[in-house]
């Protein structure tokens, strides 16, 4: 990609004894960190309806999801968006359609949402997960929604099928759930992927709180509607699934769930789940294997893992969630994102099943006090090895102004960078982007233009979704990795990378989900910084396989793919 300055003209400016600093902020001048690419340069022209009433039904504010996936295998992430749609409180005025956009190659993408059949149009749709349930190497799609979700089965062929209710995921299973984020991961480890579903409150539109100052309705705080329970299915491997939360921590921990991330907090071998719920405990559940019923035993220990309330014992407004090796000390951090005066959480783990909030020592809770946050992703945005983090904001009261002076409606977006084993907010420096305001939701990851800068893509309620170009870390090499399980799940979601290069070893682990509402590009890209070479790469697969391979003579700067057992390609 583009330098902002060709070689003749470095050396003019090094010719002319300006100094580095100088010409770094030249470049930074031409290119910001992350660049807002409009629509008429992406063809992107969807924008999300919310639906927006007198009445302020809760739905209305919550959404959109969004992905970056690869529906047609041709190693360039597509870009899904979620629509709402009819529901008891509302009757679009005409059909209103999600949106899949096939990446052109060439920066630009087109809206091939008819041809695939994922317009929907059935219900009130909030997020979307994206994985290959059944391992035939094509990524499917489950829609979730105030009302009925949808799950399409990718074929192969440019086109999905809705398969709801044969999967046995239809209305009927979800009656009385409003589902939000899901995650698609093992949790049995039996090679098949599983879904789990965050439900959030029994909503009921009758339900209104009265009028504010203004005289006019708000959005209810989830308070006044009564929790639920989120739901686990297991993948039976026939194309339908059984749920099998009954019983369980999952069914018993009534919440109200908006994020979730499929994670290993205790380096167990074993897929936990960390849950985001609104005005009630967050919770952390567990996997402790099967039990002597032959069921998996999922422990809920958020309480005594510090981190269901803040630190003086409140319950908060969770919403976003992520998990990652922030600390690079093999060991999985957590992140939420809360609701305005509540400050957000980053929990480092205490490698004893419980952690630490180390928010203020970060300068994450000082940036976050008058946002509410939700859509966020940690990742190493600039290739320097040192994992960082970014986050979408907005108020869900679109009157908040009205009745307070800090907080705002439309939010900015904030990046922290990593630095000496802290993150910095470096916001002020990352470009113009940053100093706009949105209703973000959805935030999702993925390198759109393979050129191994990860880049985003952020859904705005009742507005069009943000593109963001990612031209940092023009120095710093990497190597994206496509994992390929054949023995356990073709995702390899559970996946243990390892690569030593520069004499620094770095882990990472392939969890699923975090963000919220929303799906991540599948390959994971390792930054090694301004050193030319990985000494070695090592994938350990997640069970039922266990193999562990180790490669050497690894290229730099591009992508590769590794099929369980074999060499890379
Ligand atoms: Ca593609
Ligand atoms: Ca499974
Ligand atoms: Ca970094
Ligand atoms: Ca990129």
């Amino acid at each position: 990609m583009r330098f902002g300055v060709t070689r003749r003209e470095w050396l003019a400016v090094a010719g002319a004894g300006l100094g580095a600093a100088r010409l770094l902020r030249a470049t930074a001048g031409s290119a910001p960190m992350f660049e807002e690419i409009p629509p008429d340069v992406s063809g992107i022209r969807w924008v999300h309806t919310n639906a927006l009433s007198p009445s302020r039904y809760l739905p209305e504010t919550m959404g959109p999801g969004c992905a970056f996936f690869d529906y047609d295998n041709d190693g360039w992430t597509d870009i899904f968006l979620v629509n709402s749609g009819p529901s008891d409180f509302y009757t679009p005025p005409s059909p209103l359609k999600n949106a899949l956009y096939k990446n052109n190659r060439d920066g630009t993408f087109t809206d091939v949402t008819d041809k695939a059949g994922v317009a929907g149009g059935v219900s009130f749709g909030m997020g979307v997960a994206a994985g290959d349930y059944d391992n035939d190497g094509f990524a499917d799609l489950f829609v979730t929604a105030y009302g009925r979700p949808t799950l399409y089965h990718n074929n192969g062929d440019g086109t999905f099928t809705d398969v709801t209710e044969k999967a046995g995921l239809g209305a009927k299973t979800f009656e009385g759930h409003w589902s939000t984020s899901a995650v698609w991961f093992d949790y049995d480890n039996d090679g098949k992927l599983d879904l789990f579903v965050c439900s959030f409150v029994d909503y009921n539109k009758s339900v209104s709180c009265g009028d504010n100052q203004l005289g006019r309705h708000f959005y209810c705080i989830p308070r006044v509607f009564k929790p639920t329970s989120s739901l686990l299915f297991h993948n039976n491997g026939d194309g339908t699934f059984t749920l099998t939360s009954q019983g369980t921590d999952i069914e018993k921990s009534l919440g109200k769930g908006l994020g979730v991330v499929a994670t290993d907090i205790n380096n167990d071998g074993r897929m936990d789940l960390f849950v985001a719920n609104d005005t009630v405990q967050n919770y952390l559940y567990v996997n402790r294997g099967k039990g002597a019923n032959g069921k998996t035993k999922w422990e809920e220990i958020a309480l005594a893992a510090q981190v269901g309330f803040s630190e003086n014992g409140q319950a908060r407004s969770g919403m976003g969630v992520d998990a990652a090796d922030v600390f690079n000390n093999g060991w999985q951090d957590l992140f939420v994102a809360n609701v305005d005066q509540e400050m957000y959480s980053l929990y480092k783990n205490n490698k004893d099943e419980s952690f630490t909030d180390v928010a203020h020592q970060n300068s994450v809770a000082q940036a976050t006090r008058l946002m509410s946050g939700w859509g966020l992703r940690f990742f190493d945005y600039d290739n320097d090895g040192a994992v960082d983090l970014l986050l979408a904001n907005g108020h869900p009261d679109d009157m908040i102004e009205n009745y307070s002076r800090q907080v705002r409606y439309k939010e900015p977006l904030l990046l922290f960078h990593q630095e000496n084993g802290k993150l910095r907010n470096v916001s002020a420096d990352a470009g113009p982007v940053f100093a706009k305001m949105f209703p973000a939701r959805g935030l999702a990851i993925g390198d759109y233009n393979n050129d191994g800068r990860v880049d985003a893509i952020v859904g705005n309620n009742g507005g069009p979704p943000v593109l963001l170009k990612n031209n940092t870390g023009q120095s710093n090499h990497w190597l994206g990795i496509k994992l390929e399980g054949v023995k356990c799940n073709r995702d390899a979601v559970g996946a243990r990378i390892a690569w030593f290069a520069g004499g620094v070893k770095h882990t990472r682990l392939k969890n699923n989900g975090g963000s919220y509402l929303s799906s991540h590009d599948v390959r994971e890209v390792l930054g090694i910084g301004r050193t030319e070479k990985i000494d070695w790469l090592e994938v350990e697969w997640p069970q039922p396989s266990g193999a562990k391979q180790r490669f050497t003579n690894l290229p730099i700067d591009r992508y590769v793919t590794i099929v369980e057992g074999k060499q890379p390609s």
